[in-house]
Parts: C-alpha cells; structure tokens; sequence
C-alpha cells in the first residue's frame, strides 16, 4: 500500500511500505516492497550506493560521472537480519533497513550515527511534465554543516540554505545566485566530529535543501530519474573528498606550464596586439606561460576558422610565440553558425549529428556566429566527430582549449527549450535529462580530439560548463564575475568549494570579468590568484578598451603583482606537487579550514582562509584599505611566510597587512620546494632545487613530486617521488629523505634554507659528512643556508 501524506501542486507524494522480500547477489542486495525496490551496493567498505526503482523497473544503469576505473572491492561485508530492520556491515559502516518503510540509518562500527533518513525516498508524478520526481530527506544531526556543491557563490556552509543544479549562463552572477554554469550534485555533512558524503548522481534539474524548509530536514531531490545516490564515509573530510574523486575519477598531470600565469582578454586581436602582449610581458620580466585568443580570432566566429584579416599566419604568430616560451589557448564555442557555405555546418547537417526540436526541426538559436545550431554531444558518434575537428587547431600549434557557452546558452532563450531532443548514448530524452550534461560531454570530446592529436604533449582544457566528474579531462573557472570587493571574496569561496567538489583545477576571472578594477583591488586578486590552481587574468575589455594587464595600474601595483606572480613560478615544484597528491590521491588542492581541522569547530564556518597542498595557509585581503587581519589558525605551529615570526595555532592572531603583502602562513616541520624565478617554465633547465625547510618541533612529513612536466613517461615510471621525514627536537635539526627516483632531474643539488632554528647550529652533518657553517651560510633573514647532493638522505645538525 501507498501511503499518502502530503500533496502539493505536484500531486500526491508515494512513500514505500514494507520489505516483503530480498535477496543477495555478489555485493549487492535488494529489498522488495509492495512497489518500490531498494537496491544497495558495497562499492568499498566506505562506500555504499542506494539505487531506488519507485515502480518496480529500474532505469538502465549508467553514469557520464562515473570513472570506468570504479572497481567495486568491499573486502568484508555481510548481513544480519533483525526484528524491524536489516543490517547490512562492512569493516568501517553498519547500514540498517527499516522492515517498514525502507528508511535507512548509517552509523559507525560502535553504532555512532552518521546520516539518517527522515522520510527517506519518496516519489511523486511530474503532472505538468511526467515522469517522477524522486526525493531522498534526511535528519539533519546536531550542529550539522554542509559543504560542497560545485561552484555556489554562497558562505562555504551551505545549512539552512536551497541550492540547484540546472547549468545557466550566469553573466554577472552576485552573492547567492543560484543555478551557476557547473552541475555538481554533490555534498558533505559534518557533525560530531564526523563527516560523510552524498553523490546524487542523476542529470536531471537536482535540488538540494540544506534545513532551509525544515530545520531539522536535509533534502534533495530531481525533477527526474532516478534515486541514486552514493554515501561516502569519512570521518575525515578530506578521506571523503578522496573517495568522491575515486568514484568521479582523477585527472591525468596536466602540463606543467598551465600552473604558470595566463594572461586572457575578450579579445587580444589582432595578431600584433597579441605579439605586443608577449613582447610586453618578457620586457617588463613579468611572468606568463599562456595567452589566450577569445571569440574575435575566428572569422565571422566560426569555430575552427582563423580570420584571415586578424590572424592570417596563425602557424607562425604560435611559432614565434612558442620561441618566447607562449603557449596559445583558443576559444570553442558550441554553436555552429548556420551557413550552408560552412563545412562544419554541412557535415553536421548531413550526418544529422545537430539537436533537433521534439518536431524533428533543428535546434537553432542565436548566439555569437548569429544564427546557430548545436551538436549533439550526448551522442557518441557526434562527440567522435568533435573530437577528429581540433585536428587542424593542433597541428597550428594551439595547445589548449577553452570552451565556453556550453550551458548551453542561447541569446533570448537563455538556454534550449525542455522539448529539444538527445541522443543521450541511445537512450533518446529529452532536454531535462541532458541539460546538465552538455558542456561536460562537449568538453570531453573536445580533450580527447585535443589529448589524440597533441601527443606525445598533455592537453590543456577549460570549460564553463560541465557535471560531476569532469575533472578527469578539465579545468574549470567561475564564469563572469564583477570587479567588486565582494567577487573577490566570492572567488576564494567558489574555488574552495570546487576543490572539494572534485574540480580542483579551478580559478577566476582576476580582477573581474565585467567592470574595471582599480590597481588594490587588482593586486589583491594576483595575490588570491597566485595559490589557485589555475591563475588566469581576464576580463571583458573590448567594449570599453580598459586594459587589464599587470602593468595597467602604474609601476607600484605593478612591482607588487610581478611579485606575486614570480612567487607562484618560484612554488611551481610546490604547485605540481599538489596536483599531483590530487591526480593520485584525490585529495583537493585547496582545502578550506574546516577539512584542515573539522574537530575544532572555529573552522566550520571559515570561508575567507585556506590551504594550498600540504603545508601553506592563505587568508587573501579582500577588503578595500585593509591595514590588518585577524587570521584563524588551526592547531600547531605556523610560520609567518614573510618574516618568520612563528604563531601558536588554535587561535586567532592579527598580521599587518601592506599591500605588498598577504596573510600567508607555512606549517612547521615542513619542507616547500622552490625554483629560482623563472619567465616562463622550461625558460632555463633547472640547476639547483631550493629546500624551504621550516623547523618544527613534532615528526612532519613532506613531499616532492617531480618528471617531466610534459608528455606521459610519468606513466611508465619516469618520475621521482621523494619523501621527507623532519623529526627535531629542542636540541637538534634531523631530516630524512626517502624516495623512489626514476627520473634524471637536470639539478645536481638542493639548497637547503633552514628557517627557524631555535638554538645556535654546530656542525651540519649530511649523511656524516661534516660541514661548517661560517657567516656566509648565515642569511640576512635569519635562516640558514646550504647545498647537499641530490641523493643526500638524511641531514642532522646539532646545538652548538
Ligand atoms: O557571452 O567569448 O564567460 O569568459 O570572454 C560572452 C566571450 C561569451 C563568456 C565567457 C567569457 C568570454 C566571453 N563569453
């Protein structure tokens, strides 16, 4: 029997009855009621999928968020069969059914509660629409917090507030507007210490209600689809962040020269403009990696067409560019210019690879090109085709892409209307099924064309739009944001909550898209800029002719952004490092306090501080005149970046904050690699590999990835992974190095700059070889600096 309680504009809401039968088949289990089937799955002893079929049929099953490499390896699982509920165990969860209704309460080995279900899954007819909408609530717990959910400008806890996934062209989004470009359904509850996860994996419109309709209920659901979700179990954020990317999958290490500077303008146009820029950036010894070429560089803005007026020699503008260390990303949009003198236009007309109305006419709309239509990248064979077009573009010598208006977005209409048919790899639906998977199949078809014909280099991409998962072929940035005070803070946020929404490879627009930024609002950006994984300048220059380059706000700004930006080239080793814990790992680049410290709930609400990778903590100005801040610091020791002065953490402590300076902390024990400055990566083959060593007084370990920035033989081994363990005391400085070397560095040596030293240093002895410090080791700043061989594996020095 049914059971009707509530009813609303959408009709009557169907709640499951009770298990009549069930059954066990390898790892997973399914539960019958009079109607509805629960289907659990032990993905691993952490990870349990719920699938629910609300009539009986299950929909085919098959995710475009899910990696292929997904293996499903729960080690010990079972089930217990009790009066009023089913157990199901694993090593670390217990999953209890209710006999009655089919709700479930997760909790931990000792029976501590993780997550629970309020009314659990319940459907209701889509009247207007058809179809069902599918619904899951939850208890909300004790002082719960919740995170995730892709790219929400909104405070990083996200209770007491409704959120949803409908991709949309957001130009000049504000504080809490809400759907964004991205689609990530996606988030993290945490409360008593616990924390956990829940992926929504289903591509339909999906909201979330975080204790915003009822304070004690957290909801989602999708307008619909299915029920399908996967609970990930921590306790710790960052063990739940790592299973989500396992689940969604990794990315591959991206070149290394997309961590350097990227300089980006609507448009650098024409051809002499953009050699200016370069010439611009090498003169001024400034920096940059990458230039980018927005909509004007095509002709009539026909993607894979070069404007013979702008850009007649593409091959050679690139060339020249590549021998000053430039490489050159291009714009793709989606829409095809409907031109039936266009062969783009043609083929696609001719092998019926465009979306079609539900009356079987073209898709058409407007957008750049005017009049356009659209490929079907929900259809395999079409994604094909996509990717064999940046055949051309590659063999320019383009090496990235970036893709845009892939919400998809349409002048007037906004996005495409619900009726527009897809392919959806055969399933055949519509709009509201494939909405919020178009920008991410159009850029994973456009990183496979691009990945196939770059080889043996690495692709680069970024894309506006996409779902969950994308991570494995994109980076990503926020969109059009403003030049204001409050997008800059809205920036940390959005890249924060990227990160841990699987997208790490993520940056904004610095100094605002839209609007003009003063030279302290600019120089406040570089600065947040500079610890995001992508950081890119750019803005919407052409309709006003202001420019916005690091050399637009007179020579003071000026000195102090180039400073910056050289710090990010010095962290390059740092950076890399990073990314690669998260293409391993799945751990996020940038953490937000709380998954640095969630048992110390002065984190939980923390928004406008940070850690990049392991070791540093970043707390951007994003205040207009700021002289100090107050600056929240986590349990442990913690050195001030540009004096040394060493904090106690679990308080809050106010630094001074010129505009030549940002609250930036490093952790004690650490060891932070450095590069020499460099104009551009690969500029020189690296000699020497800075130590940044800060003293600490517990066992900290650190890491150092290295290969050859470009190419795949880190796949076949060629890489050094090189561990190091500082355990020193109150009377002696002791590192040690472990590592797996496979990979001939172009430096012979390190230096080491010892900072904090707490007593006066005798004899260094790297691995027993004594070395006498003299005044020349003896830095102006207080540290201590030396060089050791390449292989040294461990160095002691003790109080003199
Ligand atoms: O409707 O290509 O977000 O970065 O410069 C505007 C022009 C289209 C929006 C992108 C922006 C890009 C701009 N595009």
């Amino acid at each position: 029997m049914q059971v009707e309680t509530s009813s609303s504009k959408y009709g009557i809401k169907h709640y499951p009855d009770a298990i009549r039968e069930w059954k066990k088949e390898g790892n997973y289990f399914c539960f019958y009621t009079t109607e509805t089937i629960l289907e659990v799955r032990v993905i691993a002893d952490k990870i349990i999928r719920f699938r629910y079929a609300a009539d009986g049929t299950f929909q085919r099953d098959f995710s475009y968020a899910t990696s292929d490499t997904l293996e499903e390896s729960p080690i010990v699982f079972g089930i217990k069969e009790w009066e009023e509920t089913f157990e199901i165990y694993t090593d670390a969860l217990k999953v209890f059914i209710a006999r009655d209704n089919l709700r479930i309460t997760i909790t931990d080995k000792d029976g501590k509660v993780i997550n629970q279900d309020e009314m659990g899954f319940h459907w209701q007819h889509y009247l207007q629409k058809g179809g069902k909408i599918v619904y899951c609530s939850k208890l909300v717990q004790e002082e719960e917090c919740f995170y995730g959910l892709g790219d929400k400008p909104t405070d990083l806890n996200l209770r007491g507030k409704r959120l949803e996934n409908y991709g949309t062209d957001a130009y000049g989004y504000q504080k809490d507007t809400d759907p964004l470009y991205r689609n990530i359904p996606f988030y993290y509850g945490l409360h008593n210490g616990i924390g956990y996860g829940i992926f929504f994996d289903n591509t339909f419109r999906t909201i979330f209600d975080f204790g915003k309709e009822r304070e004690d209920a957290c909801s989602f659901w999708a307008r619909g689809g299915e029920m399908n979700y996967y609970f990930i179990y921590g306790p710790e954020l960052l063990d739940v962040a790592a299973s989500y990317t396992r689940i969604t999958g990794t990315p591959e290490l991206p070149p290394l020269w997309t961590l350097g500077y990227h300089q980006c303008r609507w448009s650098y146009y024409p051809d002499s403009r953009v050699r200016e820029i370069a010439a611009e950036f090498r003169k001024r010894q400034i920096p940059c990696d990458v230039i980018y070429l927005d909509i004007d560089y095509m002709e009539g803005f026909r993607c894979f067409t070069w404007s013979k007026e702008y850009f007649p020699d593409p091959a050679g503008l690139i060339r020249d560019l590549a021998a000053q260390g430039f490489k050159v990303v291009v714009i793709i949009d989606p829409g095809i210019k409907v031109d039936p003198e266009y062969s783009i236009y043609q083929e696609g007309v001719k092998n019926n690879y465009f979306c079609k109305r539900a009356d079987g006419a073209l898709m058409e709309g407007d957008v750049w090109p005017g009049k356009c239509v659209f490929p079907d990248f929900t259809n395999p064979e079409v994604r094909e085709w996509w990717s064999s077009l940046f055949k051309g573009l590659a063999e320019t010598g383009v090496r990235g892409v970036w893709n845009d208006m892939n919400e998809p977005a349409v002048f007037e209409m906004g996005t495409f209307p619900e009726d527009v048919r897809h392919d959806y790899d055969g399933e055949e639906v519509s709009h509201r099924k494939a909405h919020n998977v178009y920008g991410h199949l159009m850029s994973k078809a456009t990183a496979a064309g691009m990945k196939k014909y770059l080889l043996p280099n690495r692709p680069f991409l970024i894309t506006r739009s996409c779902y969950a998962g994308a991570q494995r072929w994109s980076s990503v940035w926020t969109g059009d944001n403003v030049s204001s005070w409050e997008h800059l803070w809205l920036a940390s946020i959005q890249c924060q909550r990227l990160a841990v929404s699987g997208l790490s490879f993520a940056g904004s627009d610095i100094g605002g898209f839209i609007g003009e930024p003063d030279g302290e609002l600019y120089t406040r950006w570089i600065q947040l800029g500079a610890f995001h994984p992508l950081m890119r300048t750019h803005s919407a220059s052409n309709e006003t002719g202001f420019n916005q380059e690091p050399w637009s706000f007179g020579p003071d700004y000026e000195k102090i952004v180039a400073k910056f930006i050289s710090l990010r080239y010095e962290l390059l080793p740092y950076l890399y490092t990073t990314f690669w814990q998260y293409a391993t790992h799945g751990t996020p680049m940038l953490r937000p306090l709380a998954f640095v410290a969630q048992h110390d709930p002065a984190t939980h609400n923390c928004t406008h501080e940070f850690m990049m990778g392991d070791a540093l903590l970043i707390s951007h100005v994003s205040e207009e005149g700021m002289k100090e801040k107050a600056v929240y610091l986590p349990q442990g020791q913690w050195y001030y970046f540009w004096n040394d002065t060493v904090y106690h953490g679990g308080q809050q402590v106010t630094v001074a904050t010129p505009l030549e300076e940002m609250p930036l902390f490093v952790k004690a024990g650490a060891v932070v690699p450095r590069y020499p400055v460099m104009q551009h990566t690969y500029e020189t083959p690296i000699t020497e590999m800075l130590l940044h060593v800060y003293y600490g007084d517990t066992i900290t370990q650190s890491t150092l990835y290295e290969d050859a920035g470009d190419h795949y033989g880190y796949k076949n081994g060629q890489y050094n992974v090189i561990n190091f363990k500082q355990a020193s005391s109150t009377e002696q400085f002791m590192l040690k190095k472990k590592y797996f070397v496979n990979y001939e560095t172009t430096y012979s040596h390190h230096r080491i700059i010892l900072h904090g030293l707490p007593f006066k240093a005798g004899t260094v002895l790297i691995d027993g070889e004594p070395l006498t410090l003299t005044a020349e080791h003896h830095l102006p700043d207080g540290t201590i600096s030396f060089i050791a061989d390449r292989g040294f594996e461990n160095i002691t020095i003790h109080k003199a």
